[in-house]
């Protein structure tokens, strides 16, 4: 029981008074480290975000996003092989395939890593975007692609751009103030 408590992401969010949960798909470290970047946002904007790896948390937990006041879990998927999901991200792909439908408490947005080459393009960024919508959940802003083999540094840039006057907004946290700081 103890040890299940130690491991909630749901507890450690409560605890630290964290609103922003960050998972990311990651296979070498891209997403990772995109997660990471959007933490450090995140802070700069006086919301603090936890990273958290989906291999080492129990998803089932999304169900109780609820309890968090305001939460906002964003996804950073990479895709791999025939359009499959990062290792990490394997447990997770299998969850989203079940047919329930009581997510309407999840706030989310996704960012998805690919590659134009490859036939399955941001397969898994798109399927998690695509079920969680299908399972109840309210997508707060569009999801983003990033293309590896053309710049996904700069694709993560705009999006990210975006994406957070988007959800101060939604905070009534006023950019203005932010970029005075
Ligand atoms: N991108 C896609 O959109 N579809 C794919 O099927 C796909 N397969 C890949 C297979 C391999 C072996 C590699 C190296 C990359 C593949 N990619 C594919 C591109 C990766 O998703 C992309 O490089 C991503 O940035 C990797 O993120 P990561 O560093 O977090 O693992």
């Amino acid at each position: 029981r103890v040890a299940q408590e130690d491991t909630s992401f749901i507890g450690k969010m409560k605890k630290s008074g964290k609103c922003i949960a960050i998972f990311y798909g990651s296979q070498t470290g891209t997403a990772e480290e995109f997660a990471g970047r959007l933490a450090k946002d995140a802070q700069r904007y006086g919301l603090k975000a936890l990273v958290l790896d989906p291999e080492e948390c129990d998803m089932e937990e999304l169900t109780r996003m609820g309890e968090i006041e305001n939460s906002l879990t964003i996804f950073v998927m990479a895709t791999y092989g025939e359009g499959d999901p990062t290792d990490n991200a394997q447990e997770f792909y299998e969850w989203l395939q079940n047919d329930r439908d009581d997510l309407d408490c999840l706030n989310y947005t996704v960012f998805g890593l690919g590659n134009k080459t490859y036939e399955h393009y941001n397969a898994m960024g798109r399927f998690v975007d695509k079920r969680l919508e299908e399972m109840g959940a309210n997508r707060v802003f569009e999801k983003g692609e990033g293309d590896d083999d053309g710049n996904l540094e700069e694709d993560f840039v705009r999006w990210r751009e975006q994406f957070w006057p988007a959800v101060l907004s939604k905070y009534n946290i006023d950019i203005r103030e932010i970029k005075r700081r």
